[in-house]
C-alpha cells in the first residue's frame, strides 16, 4: 500500500492511506540508508507499507521524492534534518513585533529555499499589532522582497486581515508553514481549518518570546487537496551544504553580476571592481542584503 506521511514522532510515522491513518514503525534496514540525515523519513513523504498486525504498519520504501528543505541539525553535529518533503511552496511565517524577526533569518531562510527550488512567500503576521512606523518598515520590506521576486502578505489571525488571500494562495498545494516561534502559525493552522486544533503557545510578557509548544512537523488536510504543515518554532536556521562560490546563486538579485567582478576569484569582500559591492552602491543590491550575504560567508560553521 501507498500512503503520505502526516506526522512523525521519532520512532512512530503516521501515515494516512485511502483517507484512513495509519501508525507506522520503520523497517530496520531503512535507518542505515543515510547516515548524515537524522531522519530517513519525513513529513510530506509518499511511503510504500505493509501491515504489521490489524491495527500498525510498517515503512519498507520512501517514493521518490519531488522536493525537499534541509536545515542543519541542531542536535547532531554534522548531521541535516530534512524539514518536510514533496512542497510547492514554502510560506515563511513572520512578524515585526512580538517577537521581531530578524532580517538575518529571513534571509538564510530564503536562501534555503532558492538552493532547494521551493518557491517561498512571506507572510508577515499580527498586522493588529504594528503602529504607523510598523507599517511603514512593512512597506519597505514589501518593496525590497517583491523586487526580488518574493510575494508578500500582510495578516493577522486576531483580525482575519489578509487571511482570505492566504487561503487563496494555499488551495490546492502543500506549503510548508516556517518561522520562529510565536509568531502565530498554529493561531493560524485553527483558524484555517475548524478541524484543527494546535496548541497555541502564550506570550510569556517579560521576553517577548513564544515558548516552544509545536515538538514535531505534522502535517494537516485543511480542505480538500490543500495540504499545511505546521513546523517545531525554528530559532536560528543553519545553512546546510553550500558552498562559498555558491552562495550568491541564490540571492536573486546577485545572480546577473556574477562573473563581472574585476578579477576572476573575487570573494565580492572586499576586492576593487567588485560587481557586487559595485551594484550595492549604485543602490541596485539593498545593503541589507549584501550584509546578510556576508554574514553567511562569514558564518561556514553553519553551513558545514
Ligand atoms: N495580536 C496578535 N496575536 C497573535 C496573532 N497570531 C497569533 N497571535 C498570538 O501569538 C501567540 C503565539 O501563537 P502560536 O500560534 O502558538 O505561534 P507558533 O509558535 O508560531 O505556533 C499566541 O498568544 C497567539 O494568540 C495575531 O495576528 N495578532
Ligand atoms: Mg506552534
Ligand atoms: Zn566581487
Amino acid at each position: 500500500m501507498k500512503g503520505r506521511v502526516f506526522k512523525s514522532t521519532g520512532s512512530w510515522y503516521t501515515v494516512k492511506v485511502d483517507g484512513k491513518y495509519i501508525e507506522c514503525r520503520l523497517r530496520g534496514k531503512m535507518r542505515l540508508d543515510d547516515e548524515k540525515v537524522t531522519n530517513p523519513v519525513t513529513v510530506g513523504d509518499w511511503v510504500g507499507i505493509t501491515m504489521d498486525n490489524e491495527k500498525e504498519g510498517i515503512i519498507y520504501e520512501v517514493l521518490p521524492r519531488e522536493n525537499y528543505i534541509i536545515r542543519k541539525s541542531t542536535r547532531k553535529k554534522k548531521h541535516s534534518h530534512r524539514l518536510a518533503a514533496n512542497i510547492d511552496q514554502a510560506i515563511l511565517i513572520v512578524t515585526l513585533v512580538a517577537p521581531r524577526t530578524s532580517l538575518g533569518f529571513i534571509d538564510r531562510f530564503l536562501v534555503t529555499c532558492e538552493s532547494f527550488r521551493i518557491p517561498a512567500i512571506l507572510a508577515f503576521n499580527k498586522a493588529d499589532l504594528l503602529d504607523e512606523a510598523g507599517l511603514n518598515s512593512y512597506k519597505e520590506l514589501k518593496f525590497d522582497y517583491e523586487e526580488l521576486g518574493y510575494q508578500t502578505l500582510l495578516i493577522s489571525a486576531e483580525t482575519n486581515q489578509g487571511i482570505e488571500l492566504l487561503k487563496e494562495k494555499l488551495t490546492g498545494k502543500t506549503s510548508l508553514f516556517a518561522g520562529h516561534s510565536g509568531v502565530g502559525k498554529s493561531t493560524l493552522l485553527n483558524l484555517l481549518s475548524p478541524k484543527i486544533t494546535q496548541r497555541v503557545s502564550e506570550i510569556s510578557e517579560s521576553v517577548g518570546k513564544g515558548v516552544h509548544t509545536t515538538t514535531f512537523a505534522e502535517m494537516f488536510e485543511v480542505w480538500n487537496n490543500t495540504y499545511v504543515i505546521d513546523t517545531p518554532g525554528i530559532k536560528e536556521l543553519g545553512l546546510w551544504n553550500i558552498g562559498d562560490e555558491e552562495l550568491c546563486h541564490y540571492f536573486p538579485e546577485m545572480r546577473k553580476y556574477i562573473g563581472a567582478c574585476r578579477f576572476h576569484n573575487c570573494t565580492h569582500i572586499h576586492e576593487p571592481g567588485c560587481a557586487f559591492r559595485d551594484a550595492m552602491e549604485q543602490g541596485k543590491i539593498a545593503p541589507f542584503r549584501y550584509e546578510n550575504y556576508l554574514s553567511m560567508l562569514a558564518d561556514d560553521d553553519n553551513r558545514r
